[in-house]
């Protein structure tokens, strides 16, 4: 049997794969595609991902793309506990209602809110216009705040009483925003009980897989104290 992780841990989906692997205690081999050396733009990368994109996971010679649908696979191969993505249908419904609204919410906004401040800048030595900077930080802000008031309004978790992979994909994006300076905890207690809930629940894959994220997060703040003096 042979499992094959395609990752860059700067990438949050391929660390929610990480942290699941690792929690699970599923066995794997990971494959380091490091973006900024764009890895995964080569031709043999191409033919693991079409979309030249990480993370990817091989199983058994079988290639597959995009990391909800690999969440679930691995949940229905692998004898993983319950919580991660509940077999009786509600409970899995909640946990599915999240990933859909993941996509155009937490993902496509904190994401977009990185890539426009902290990624393109550094990639291409320009930074963005302040207007579209406020524009991708007020969508941003409404997500972080969606999550707070709306999807852990009564509850420890997005979606029930324990950790789901819901937790883990969301987890991974709301830490992403701190590398370009944005501080989501402030002013939301739910976010921050919710996130160090996730860490403890996934300790110490979360931490390991967040080493990068937080060393880069801690430059951004040290930046902004100087920048004020
Ligand atoms: N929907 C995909 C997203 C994949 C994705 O956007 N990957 C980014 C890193 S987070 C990537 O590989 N970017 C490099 C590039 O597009 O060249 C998933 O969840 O797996």
């Amino acid at each position: 049997m042979s499992l094959k992780l395609y990752y860059d841990l700067i990438s949050q989906p391929s660390r929610a794969l990480y942290i699941f692997l690792k929690v699970c205690n599923i066995p794997f081999e990971g494959k380091i595609i490091n973006i900024a050396r764009s890895e995964q733009l080569t031709p043999e990368y191409e033919k693991i991902h079409p979309f030249k994109q990480v993370p990817a996971i091989e199983h058994n010679g079988f290639n597959m793309i995009e990391s909800v649908a690999i969440l679930r696979y691995l949940c229905r191969e692998f004898n993983v506990a319950d919580h991660w993505y509940p077999k009786e249908s509600k409970s899995q419904l909640r946990v599915d209602e999240y990933l859909e609204w993941q996509h155009h919410n937490t993902r496509a906004n904190c994401a977009l809110y990185f890539r426009i401040k902290y990624l393109m800048p550094l990639l291409t030595g320009q930074s963005a216009r302040k207007e579209k900077i406020t524009e991708y930080e007020n969508r941003m802000v409404k997500t972080l705040d969606d999550l707070e008031n709306v999807w852990l309004k009564d509850k420890n978790f997005l979606v029930g009483l324990d950790i789901s992979i819901a937790d883990i994909l969301g987890a991974c994006e709301v830490e992403q925003v701190r590398i370009a300076g944005y501080n989501p905890y402030e002013g939301r207690p739910r976010i921050s009980s919710w996130l160090k809930k996730v860490e403890e629940k996934t300790s110490p894959y979360y931490q390991e897989a967040h080493m990068f994220v937080n060393k880069l997060a801690k430059k951004a703040e040290q930046d902004a104290l100087k920048s004020k003096i």
